[in-house]
């Protein structure tokens, strides 16, 4: 069954859910179907594709849409639209046409079937050219495509239950939603503005700016299709636009979530989001050159400029706001007089500034937000790190890190775990050997402990061989996703270590009694990134850990944190 609802804005709304007769029975048959589970990008897609989001589509895209949409901007009927919607699998040995293919979560719930139309490896790198030009080897754009899986699947889709949301329920609208409610408040003129973190003065003036220029009201569109239910960030930045809200006058403004997944696509992009807000209800959509999105640059602007006409949806420019001090007010750039002093405060510094708890200037942001920001985003003397040593064996990285934990545990603080390359293979590892996979694995899963360790605030030591860089590297980006790491290189050469050979291991592996012996039979790859090099040849340990705590200390991760509740 689709429903069609028809709004003053947005045109004809695409309804993908299935009648209830209709679910009762694709829950039976999704017992014997093929079941793919949803990553979180794919999930926000299927929820704007069920919800009408992305109307008109009515499914996964396929071969000759994507292909057309790629080159010209156009589905195979003519409509316009900018990118791809696919659905991505690794492979599609059970998937010809005609198969249905059972769509679900993370978890197995059942969200939707789609009746599989064709399934085909797309030219990745020829459609990376075509959206992205001359970003095509951005490496950002690079790290998405090297996680996009070669088979695409096109089909219709049956929604059978949205994804489940527990967190911001309030907020959370579809958009047939959102259209009652505009209708409901007689709002017949709606400014959307797109927003991917926390609004401060200078946005909040552009929006006022925006609305009264275009005589519309405002809907703040937060796009939550990425954020993980466990960052605190996502609630803190969502915490923050309430207070945002707040700031407008009332009846003029509405906060609300969208499952957008970002796509890295400039311009392209921006259509997209405009066309979700057109589905949305929306009569405006507001684009600002910078610094909100810093991806618009110039020839994406001609690129919008072209597509306005195809659009059921106006775009309005505006420029960004800049604090003036003389008059203690905003204005855009190019209003602003010759000579008056101006202030700016860039994403890096907030983050800065955060990092070493400075307290945030009032013509930035309100005190309200200022102490969500500061709570949620701990100075670096308060957020949890992980001390990372690699280096072969006998290298001197357990006794390092064992000296490093009495010190830290001397200054106090904060919990300190040490995850010692013996001990845990001795409890987490106990089944694993020395291959290339095995190590891996153990490492991974030192990471993974080291990272939940430093999310919660906490000091992780870890000293394993760690021979492999891809590795050191995959667990440096899921610890830093919530806290510092400093990667310890110990150096010492190996002539050092064998003479140390303190388990008499480098014997046994000379004498080819021990196999794979790192050092020896078995390689390690120096890392290029490590923060700090030692060699504990010629230095005694206490030195060596004084260095270490020297640089953590200058990087702020000891040291007293200032004040946080200040703010001028
Ligand atoms: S790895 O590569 O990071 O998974 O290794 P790790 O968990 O740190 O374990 C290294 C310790 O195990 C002992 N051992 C070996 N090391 C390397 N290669 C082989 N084949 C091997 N067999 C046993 C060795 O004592 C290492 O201890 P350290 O503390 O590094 O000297």
């Amino acid at each position: 069954m689709t429903a069609r609802l028809v709004a003053p804005h947005g045109g004809t709304l695409v309804d993908l859910m299935a009648s209830e007769k209709r679910v009762a029975e694709l829950r039976s048959a999704a017992r014997e179907m093929p079941s793919h589970s949803l990553t979180p990008r794919q999930q926000s897609d299927l929820e704007l594709l069920m919800n009408g989001g992305f109307s008109p589509l009515r499914g996964f895209m396929g071969r000759a849409d994507r292909e057309r949409v790629c080159r010209e901007m156009r589905l195979t009927d003519g409509t316009f639209w900018p990118l791809p919607v696919a659905l991505d699998v690794p492979e599609a040995a059970s998937l010809a046409p005609g198969a249905s293919l059972a769509l679900r979560d993370a978890e197995g719930v059942l969200l939707a079937v789609l009746s599989v139309s064709e399934a085909w490896r797309p030219d990745l790198e020829r459609e990376a050219e075509q959206i992205h030009g001359s970003y095509a080897k951005h490496p950002e754009i690079v790290r998405l495509l090297k996680r996009t899986q070669p088979w695409s699947v096109a089909g219709a889709i049956e929604g059978i239950e949205p994804p489940r949301h527990y967190d911001f329920v309030e907020l959370r609208a579809t958009p047939a939603e959102l259209r009652r409610r505009f209708a409901a408040l007689g709002w017949r003129r709606i400014a959307a503005l797109h927003l991917e973190r926390e609004m401060h003065r200078a946005e909040q003036e552009l929006a006022l700016h925006a609305g009264r220029d275009l005589e519309a009201s405002l809907l703040l569109h937060f796009a939550v299709g990425l954020s993980k239910a466990e960052d605190v960030g996502h609630y803190a930045r969502i915490r923050c636009l309430q207070h945002a809200e707040k700031t407008f006058p009332r009846h003029t403004a509405v906060l609300a979530l969208v499952a957008l997944a970002s796509r890295a696509a400039g311009a392209r992009e921006r259509l997209l989001q405009a066309i979700v807000r057109q589905n949305h209800g929306c009569s405006h959509f507001i684009l600002t050159d910078a610094p909100i999105e810093a991806g618009v640059a110039a020839e994406d602007a001609a690129v919008v400029d072209r597509a306005r006409g195809e659009l059921g949806i106006e775009i309005a420019r505006m420029r960004p706001m800049i604090y003036v001090s003389d008059t203690d007010g905003f204005m855009p750039e190019d209003e602003i007089p010759k000579g008056a002093a101006t202030h700016v405060l860039t994403e890096a510094d907030l983050a800065e500034r955060l990092s070493w708890g400075k307290p945030l200037p009032g013509w930035f942001t309100s005190p309200e937000i200022a102490r969500e920001l500061s709570r949620n985003f701990p100075p670096r003397a308060r957020q949890g790190f992980t001390v990372f040593f690699t280096g072969l064996p006998s290298s001197g990285k357990s006794t390092l890190a064992n000296v490093l934990l009495v010190k830290l545990l001397e200054i106090g603080g904060r919990p300190v775990t040490l995850l010692d390359g013996d001990v845990v293979r001795k409890h987490l590892s106990s089944e694993l050997g020395f291959s290339r996979e095995h190590r891996d694995l153990n490492i991974r899963r030192i990471g993974f402990v080291a990272s939940e360790i430093t999310k919660n605030g906490g000091i992780a030591l870890c000293a394993p061989i760690a021979p492999y860089d891809a590795m050191r590297k995959e667990v440096r980006s899921m610890i830093e996703a919530g806290g510092g790491f400093l990667l310890v290189h110990v150096a010492t050469p190996v002539p050092v270590c064998e003479q140390r050979d303190r388990k008499g291991l480098y014997a046994k592996a000379r004498a080819g009694i021990i196999k794979e012996f790192t050092g020896v039979s078995d390689p390690y790859e120096p890392p290029a990134d490590a923060g700090l090099v030692i060699d504990t040849s010629e230095r005694s340990p206490e030195e060596c850990v004084q260095e270490i705590v020297l640089h953590l200390e200058k990087e702020g991760y000891i040291g007293a944190a200032a004040p946080v509740e200040e703010h001028a």
